[in-house]
């Protein structure tokens, strides 16, 4: 059976749609990119937000040009769907209107109302003992704080609260639904049963009817308004799929995983890097909630056991800041320039708070490094070598509390997402790692999101399978340790007095 999917991929600085084709017996899988854009989040008096129909328009014409590619092709697309980063959402009014614009989860107005929210409930523990998702200042109920505090006339107006990718759903077919794997990033939803967890909306003096009914990835959201299909050329009743819309969900149903024996792990690695185990029901324990690791929710009623390391974040704000100082590097420039310099020369902790919030990188990186006696950063190289040893060291440490929250260390590290590319990260990944580190496939996230339409379709049955078309599609590798084990050794011992 063959059929196309057309795969929106929402990250935080670009968009792409791409297309998968699904062809033969066995079936495989074909992804071709058709659109890609580069988006911005704004600055704007209130905070930082998000360019709403800048991403529409992108969307709308990814799917124009989908739809003449599947023409050009002989074929009909088959279904649409859109993933996206996690934790932020609109309101919509009683009309269906969006109330305001959505702010970007690094806006600097999270960070007191999470306190708030956090003193509100006796502590962290008690959130996470609710709803098993790891404290970051911007998970939605928090952010749902921050708009009750600065702005409670939306939350009086509101009718619904829909995720980025609900609310692009709506649009493209008219109908509201709530999406669990996306739902699961806003720290809303009961860690035992995965439903909205109601009292923790009482709780907080929050209105529960916003909350809508939750499908699961797969689920046909509707059909394709027609005045879309006639303005983009798409076919008319085009299948609107929820795919796993959080992107992060996407990308580990795409780890391409055949043999379940081998205890393994996956790392998705992009601006965020996101490391972990895929367990089959929540793991909860003090220990979990203060290390932080989180509980969200996979394809196939799977559990995303993870914890969130800044990622190429870090390289992607160096890279802005020497391109705003009119030194604009590639981000291949740097990474060679990294490979160049001393191994080991400075380490920081990655996940360090002062890094988080967007600008000048360096003097926040020089500020550790000073702060911890080691040498300052001076070049380029040195700024990414740094970065870059300090996030393998960070997953390495990782893996060792997930083998302890698990009982069973990874022998695997599935590396999936646009981050493997950077194969001087793969090496120290490998070398900082005690086990083995497969890489690919780069395109994971849209790969995810198209075969989960494709399973939504009935063209794949489950997970399993899912995973097998991906295994047989793309080529995997295997990532040769950069660096010697001694130093390595040394490293990790290092990386602990930083980063306990
Ligand atoms: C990755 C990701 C992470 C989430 C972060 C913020 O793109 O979705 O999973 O924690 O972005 O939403």
């Amino acid at each position: 059976m063959q059929s196309a999917h057309l795969a929106i991929d929402l990250g935080a600085s670009s968009g792409r749609a791409m297309l998968g084709l699904l062809d033969g017996d066995p079936l495989r899988l074909e992804l071709e990119e058709v659109h890609r854009f580069e988006h911005h989040a704004c600055s704007v008096p209130t905070g930082i937000v998000w360019n709403l129909t800048g991403i529409w328009r992108q969307i709308l014409h990814g799917l124009s040009v989908g739809a003449a590619r599947c023409k050009e092709r002989g074929l009909e697309l088959t279904s649409i769907g859109v993933d996206c980063w996690g934790v932020d959402f609109v309101l919509v009014g009683a009309g269906g209107d969006v109330l305001g614009l959505p702010h970007c989860y690094r806006d600097a107005r999270n960070e007191p109302a999470s306190d708030r929210v956090v003193e509100r409930l006796g502590g962290n523990e008690a959130l996470y003992a609710r709803t098993g998702i790891q404290r970051m200042p911007f998970n939605t109920v928090f952010q749902l704080e921050a708009i009750r505090a600065a702005e409670p006339a939306q939350l009086d107006a509101a009718r619904r609260l829909l995720f980025l990718p609900d609310l692009f759903h709506y649009w493209l077919s008219g109908e509201q639904a709530t999406e669990r794997t996306i739902a699961s990033t806003g720290s809303l939803l009961d860690i035992q049963s995965g439903e909205w967890d109601l009292g923790l909306m009482e709780l907080l003096g929050l209105p529960k009817e916003i909350l809508g009914p939750i499908v699961d990835p797969g689920a046909q959201v509707g059909l394709l308004r027609d005045t879309l299909a006639d303005e983009t050329g798409a076919p008319r009743g085009l299948k609107v799929i929820a795919p796993a819309s959080h992107d992060t969900a996407s990308a580990i149903a795409a780890a391409p995983v055949t043999d379940n024996s081998v205890p393994w792990a996956y790392l998705s690695s992009g601006t965020w890097s996101l490391l972990g185990a895929e367990l089959p029901t929540p793991y909860y324990s003090e220990a979990a909630c203060h290390a932080p690791f989180t509980n969200e929710r996979g394809v196939d009623s799977t559990i995303r056991f993870l914890k969130n390391i800044a990622g190429l974040w870090l390289i992607q704000e160096l890279r802005r800041e020497y391109a705003d100082a009119g030194s604009a590097h590639s981000f291949a420039e740097l990474v060679d320039q990294a490979e160049g310099v001393e191994p080991f020369r400075t380490l920081v902790d990655p996940n360090h708070a002062s890094l988080a919030a967007p600008g000048a990188m360096t003097p926040r990186v020089a500020e550790l490094a000073a702060a911890a006696g080691q040498p300052i950063p001076e070049t380029p190289g040195q700024f990414v070598r740094c970065c870059l040893e300090s996030l393998a060291l960070c997953y390495a440490q990782t893996a060792g509390r997930l083998a302890q929250f698990t009982g069973r260390p990874a022998e695997r590290l599935h590396v999936v997402g646009g981050g493997t590319q950077n194969k001087l990260l793969n090496g120290l990944t490998a070398g900082a790692m005690n086990c083995e580190v497969l890489t690919g496939p780069t395109e994971a996230t849209a790969i995810g999101n198209a075969l989960v339409q494709a399973m939504g379709c009935g063209v794949i049955a489950n997970l399993t399978e899912l995973r097998q078309v991906v295994a047989r599609s793309t080529p995997v590798d295997r990532a040769e340790p950069v660096g010697a084990a001694d130093q390595w050794q040394a490293a990790r011992e290092r990386f602990e007095t930083l980063s306990p």
